[in-house]
């Protein structure tokens, strides 16, 4: 596959499940009853990209380039920076800041994400502070800015995505050059040779097929990183309302979330049986405390039992069995908390004009008979 450009048909073969958005870039997602392993195989990966798949070649010939904010700018490839630098594996979530986008109304601009823009993988790599820290990071740096070959399908002049992130986010110990995932060689289109793992933050900033991280003295001011793009507003909006992009934010952290991959939208669930409710939560920097579902749209609760993380950002898996006493129509709620104390909305999310961060429980409903 390295080195072909994969259209439509290849990544059917490749990834069969999934549903592929209407746009020209390749961007598909799985239904969230095909999310039910807590780590989440290559071939049922939701996939993103903002433009063009870009031709690798030979991954032996991969080059990154620090340079920037750094006293001796180094060029590395993979196998240098695998016997420079310890090698760590973080499990971590992998969200879409737009993932559930076609909940917003009125409906914004961007890719219609239903929920299944996420999942859960095992990334290996060297850590990203590593690699800074051998080029000597000087105190004027304040941001990473990372670039990649894939170019904008409109304007194949224009990158398709530059993004970075804070310094203090980029020396995180979690944050990584990452070469494999799944215990497998980075597959190209999840980024292979080489993507940023910046766990905890929204997949805008998990740069694929990096080939060049600069240190800015400033907040980076790639494409993507301006105006309204993968930015919130700073302060609260009415849905629809018009705002300045001058009032918006570049998102860091990920919400606090759930997803139910059991049972699946139309379900029916036998009287006094009860039906098992099944799925996982994560948040970003601040850890998930605890998940509660609820069989009747969210007036009562059950507190659902947790599973342990493996690791900080990792998903944890969470299940209850609700009652079924009486037949009718059943509306199935999870709502997840972190330990700041913070929940999942139960109605909409706060409208954004690009429709990002979309954390609002979900409800599966179906029947009792
Ligand atoms: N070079 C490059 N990196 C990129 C993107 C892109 O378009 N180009 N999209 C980003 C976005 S918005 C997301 S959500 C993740 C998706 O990663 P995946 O395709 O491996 O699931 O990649 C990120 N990294
Ligand atoms: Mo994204």
């Amino acid at each position: 596959m390295q080195g072909d450009p994969i259209d439509r048909a290849a990544l059917a073969q490749v990834k069969p499940g999934l549903t592929l958005h209407a746009d020209a870039a390749l961007n598909g997602e799985p239904e969230p009853a095909m999310l039910g392993e807590p780590i989440t195989p290559f071939s049922v990966f939701f996939i993103r990209n903002n433009g063009t798949l870009p031709e690798i070649g030979d991954a032996a010939q991969w080059r990154l380039a620090i340079d920037g904010e750094v006293e001796e700018p180094r060029s590395w490839s993979i196998a240098e920076l695998q016997s420079h630098f310890e090698t760590v594996t973080e499990t971590a979530v992998l969200e879409c800041a737009g993932n559930g986008r076609s909940l917003f109304q009125p409906a914004t601009d961007g890719v219609p994400w239903r929920l299944g823009a996420v999942g859960c993988a095992r990334w290996t790599g060297v850590r990203l502070r590593d690699v800074l820290q051998a080029s000597g990071v000087k105190p004027s740096a304040v941001y990473t800015g990372h670039y990649a070959p894939d170019r904008q399908i409109q304007d194949p002049g224009r990158p398709a995505l530059s993004r970075g992130l804070p310094l203090a986010k980029a020396l995180a110990p979690e944050t990584l050059l990452a070469f494999g995932m799944n215990g497998e060689t980075l597959p190209l289109l999840h980024g292979g040779p080489l993507r940023i793992v910046a766990p905890g933050y929204p997949g805008s900033a998990w740069q694929k097929w990096l080939d060049r991280v600069s240190l800015r003295p400033h907040e980076h001011d790639g494409e993507k990183m301006q105006g309204t793009n993968y930015r919130l507003p700073i302060r609260p909006v009415a849905p629809g309302e018009p705002v300045d992009p001058s009032e918006f934010a570049v998102i860091t952290d990920i919400r606090v979330k759930s997803l139910i991959t059991t049972p699946a939208p139309g379900f029916t669930a036998a009287i006094g049986a009860g039906v098992a409710v099944r799925g996982f939560a994560w948040s970003g920097a601040v850890a998930l405390a605890s998940v509660r579902v609820s069989g009747d749209g969210g007036e009562s609760w059950v507190e659902a039992d947790l599973g342990e993380a493996e690791g900080a950002f990792a998903w944890r898996a969470f299940g209850a069995t609700l009652p079924t006493p009486r037949p009718g129509p059943i509306e199935i709620v999870a709502q997840a908390r972190d330990v700041a104390g913070r929940v999942q909305p139960l109605e909409a999310a706060p409208w954004n004009p690009r429709g990002y961060c979309n954390n609002q429980a979900q409800r599966v409903a179906g029947e009792v008979r």
